[in-house]
């Protein structure tokens, strides 16, 4: 792997997201250092291991997120020699009214469910919201400008922290910024619904470089700034993506993220876990398996796709007894009321469909609501022979991606829904319109009917693609044009 900042251009990379990249945990003696769950983590963790960096994130007053040399002193009866973090955390200390407005409130009940076009989903009524937001981006910002100089490499991640590259270039005209969007940006007839809009976009152009999954994104944004910005204040070269404002230059690009390939090419080749997928394969007395795997979010399109399960027995009974879908759905902002409805509804189907449709000792859905190991989610992907990956809108989709990555036998067919960043790049899926369960059923039915010929060649060009453009390329390629974004500036 090539170094990502190359060497005539020293400095640490430094990330800055809400979320943390580990959890530390104890039980009496026993220390606990655990991956937090999610794409982001998932994506950036293998970049920060490979190189120097820090790792700036909240510090959720309910969980242990710490430094290892601040908490050593008051923790005498644990070894935190042996304690190794693989890279700099600076934690940024939030008050639970900041967590509760700023990230389940402005964050995850406005900026996600507009930026999925849930518009019906966005509360915009709770006054404490907005202020809490702010405060909080502040407090991010403060901590980058105290942790960093001119010479590092600042990235923001993410919709939580929109404000913060205007809050640090307020602080530090010369510091290098980018961000990256992992959510979709939406249309300019959807964005413009967002009270405070003028604002965020604001916030968003303190960056040198901002960096969204596909091109239409990039383009939504553009429209938004030209139109919703006073023309005598900003330019939009669309030809180049730039924007001009306040004297600066700022670079809009796509860089579709991506996982690491290789390190789940390594884990499903591994005999052990082969093994131990056989035999959980075997638990399935089925000819065929589907699986999902998403968190339990209402954008992922979990209902949809029961739906249209059930719509596929009734039309093709055949069937029944022969296949079997696993639905692995993980906890997620469980604090949020659509998502505690979300659950119900989710749970309340499978039971229903599940009534309707058993047979002896077979079940159509197994449906899991926890959260588990990579090695376990690889194994439902390598015994699956279709993934229904069914966004209703998704930035990108990692859970995609793994899956052609885990078929290294070339054995499985990726149905995908067209409204996800992935369906950008994997053109090779059967792909469908969530909203359009029929389809849904329909393209199931092609999907395990498909010649083995054809499946093969599918899947291994959607591996190619997963092969050639994986985390490290999507890390090369946007610190490749952040670093062409402050050589030009
Ligand atoms: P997410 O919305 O979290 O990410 P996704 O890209 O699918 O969605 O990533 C989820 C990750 O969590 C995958 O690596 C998946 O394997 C894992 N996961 C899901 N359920 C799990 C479970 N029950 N147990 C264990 N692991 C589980 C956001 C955006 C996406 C974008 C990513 C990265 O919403 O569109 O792709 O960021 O930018």
């Amino acid at each position: 792997v090539t170094p990502v900042v190359s060497a005539t251009h020293p400095g640490r990379l430094v990330i800055v997201s809400n979320r943390e990249p580990y959890t530390i945990q104890t039980h009496g003696n026993e220390v606990r250092i655990e991956r937090m769950p999610g794409g982001l983590v998932s994506a950036l963790d293998p970049v920060l291991r490979l190189r120097d960096g820090l790792w700036i994130c909240w510090e959720d007053a309910s969980k242990k997120v710490v430094e290892v040399d601040d908490v050593a002193s008051d923790e005498d009866n644990i070894d935190w020699e042996k304690i190794q973090l693989p890279y700099d955390i600076q934690p940024v200390p939030l008050t639970q009214e900041e967590i509760n407005h700023y990230y389940y409130g402005y964050a995850n009940t406005r900026l996600w469910p507009l930026f999925h076009y849930f518009i019906s989903q966005c509360n915009f009524f709770d006054e404490r919201d907005w202020p809490s937001y702010v405060t909080a981006n502040q407090k991010f910002a403060d901590t980058v400008v105290n942790c960093t100089d001119a010479e590092d490499w600042i990235w923001v991640q993410d919709y939580h922290l929109l404000l913060v590259p205007e809050l640090v270039r307020k602080q530090r005209q010369n510091h290098r910024i980018s961000l990256f969007l992992h959510i979709p940006f939406p249309a300019l007839e959807v964005f413009k619904i967002l009270p405070k809009r003028d604002v965020i976009l604001r916030g968003m152009l303190g960056s040198d470089l901002i960096g969204f999954h596909i091109p239409d994104y990039g383009t939504y944004f553009l429209d938004a700034v030209e139109r919703l910005l006073p023309s005598e204040e900003v330019k939009v070269e669309r030809e180049h993506q730039r924007i001009y404002y306040q004297g600066r230059v700022i670079q809009v690009g796509s860089f579709p993220i991506s996982i690491d390939t290789k390190k789940i090419e390594t884990l499903v080749s591994n005999p052990s876990l082969q093994k131990r997928a056989q035999k959980l394969r075997d638990n399935y007395p089925v000819k065929y398996i589907g699986v999902s795997v998403d968190r339990l979010d209402y954008t992922k399109g979990i209902l949809e796709n029961l739906e249209a399960l059930q719509l596929f027995f009734e039309k093709y009974p055949e069937y029944i007894q022969k296949f079997a879908f696993i639905q692995i759905a993980s906890p997620t902002r469980t604090a949020v009321p659509a998502y505690q409805r979300m659950r119900e509804e989710v749970e309340q189907t499978v039971g229903r469909i599940n009534g309707l449709l058993s047979r002896d000792n077979w079940v159509p859905i197994h449906y899991f609501y926890r959260r588990f190991s990579l090695e376990d989610v690889l194994m439902y992907l390598m015994i699956a022979d279709v993934a229904m990956i069914t966004p209703l809108r998704d930035g990108m989709n990692l859970v995609a991606k793994e899956y052609c990555a885990a078929k290294v036998d070339l054995s499985g067919v990726l149905v995908l829904s067209e409204l996800t960043g992935a369906a950008y790049e994997l053109k090779e899926a059967l792909m469908i319109n969530p909203f359009y369960i029929e389809e849904m059923a329909d393209s199931l039915h092609q999907a395990l009917n498909l010649s083995p010929g054809v499946r093969q060649q599918k899947m291994q060009s959607l591996r190619q693609t997963v092969g050639q453009y994986d985390i490290h390329h999507w890390v090369q390629s946007f610190m490749d044009a952040f670093t062409d974004a402050i050589n030009h500036r």
